[in-house]
């Protein structure tokens, strides 16, 4: 309990209480096997004694099993794309205990609703073959639209993995400029042929010459199979290197070379560039230029790190 108070239902004073229980009762040099063992501990009050009876008796707990049934029902609906873990447990506390509950609340984004709409099909993973079918799509439908674009399918299907979650498909384009409006000319055509089902644009490059991708996150279908996620990120080429290498992950290996381009050389890595810090403080001032960087492999090199395959990615 004191576990589940702290890592599901964020109660501390809860978990504290629980597990100070513990403590207590681990620390005794003695197996409890009856409540008059405890009854007149310091701390001990009712509820422990009652509870600890319960133990005794049955070998269970139902306030326990209670607990687990309540931490399941959140983490469902922190399953859901676009519900974070304390979002749902705020859903639970206002009554919503299944996926299907949420169908109709209105105070969804649209994210989220599509998470709910497409659950059962976007909790499957995606077969390896299918992303690779998936990339070769893709790219064929930029190849009309911007011919020489670079494609990548990355995420765990660049890591090697047998099977994925979503496909992460990032683009770039040599020429340096052609990658512009691209997003909007690619959704738009993808949705015509009925490829993307549903999903949110956003796009950065209005911004003018900035580093900041253009995304889309959504929904498609493709070969009658199931309903599937992607996420489709458009880079300028300079920085397409540090998107890449941001985008395959995982993200574990990202927050440690994060970590470590910051306190070992004062950089921050991020995946629009290598930029030089004014101190190794997490939050110091970062330069606005990137240090030019072509490959992955020549990131890895400035910071020091053999260049891992996407393979040996998976931390
Ligand atoms: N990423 C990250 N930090 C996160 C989530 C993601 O740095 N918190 C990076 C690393 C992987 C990449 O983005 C794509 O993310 P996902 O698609 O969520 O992960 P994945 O590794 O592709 O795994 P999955 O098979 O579940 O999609
Ligand atoms: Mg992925």
């Amino acid at each position: 309990m004191w576990h589940l108070y702290e890592d599901v239902l964020g109660d501390q004073w809860r978990s504290l209480i629980y597990r100070k229980t513990v403590n207590k009762l681990r620390s005794l040099p003695y197996k409890v096997t009856s409540v008059e063992q405890i009854r007149e501990m310091y701390g001990v009050g009712k509820s422990l004694v009652k509870m600890v009876k319960e133990i005794l008796g049955t070998g269970q707990l139902q306030k326990l099993d209670n607990l687990k049934a309540q931490v399941g029902e959140i983490q469902v609906l922190g399953s859901v794309w676009g519900i974070g873990a304390i979002q749902a447990r705020e859903l639970y506390k206002k009554g919503f205990r299944t996926v299907k509950d949420l169908e109709n609340y209105s105070s969804l984004t649209s994210m989220q609703r599509m998470g709910v709409k497409y659950y059962d099909d976007i909790n499957l993973r995606i077969p390896r073959d299918e992303v690779v079918d998936t990339e070769k799509f893709v790219r064929g439908v930029v190849e009309t639209l911007a011919p020489g674009a670079w494609v990548n399918a990355a995420g765990s299907y660049r890591r090697g993995k047998p099977t994925c979650g979503d496909v992460d498909i990032l683009i770039t384009h040599p020429d340096g400029s052609s990658h512009q409006d691209l997003l909007a000319r690619l959704v738009q055509e993808l949705r015509r042929i009925e490829f993307i089902v549903d999903g949110l644009r956003v796009d950065a490059n209005a911004r003018k010459g900035g580093t900041q991708p253009d995304m889309f996150m959504g929904i498609f279908h493709f070969q009658c199979k199931a309903y599937r996620r992607i996420d489709i990120k458009v880079y300028p080429r300079h920085v397409y290197a540090f998107a890449l290498l941001a985008f395959t992950g995982n993200d574990v290996l990202n927050r440690k070379i994060r970590f470590l381009a910051r306190v070992k050389f004062g950089y921050k890595l991020s995946d629009q560039g290598l930029f030089i810090r004014e101190s190794k403080k997490k939050d110091s001032k970062a330069s606005t230029e990137s240090i030019p960087c072509e490959t992955e492999r020549e990131i890895f090199e400035k910071l020091g790190l053999d260049y891992p395959e996407p393979h040996d990615r998976n931390w």
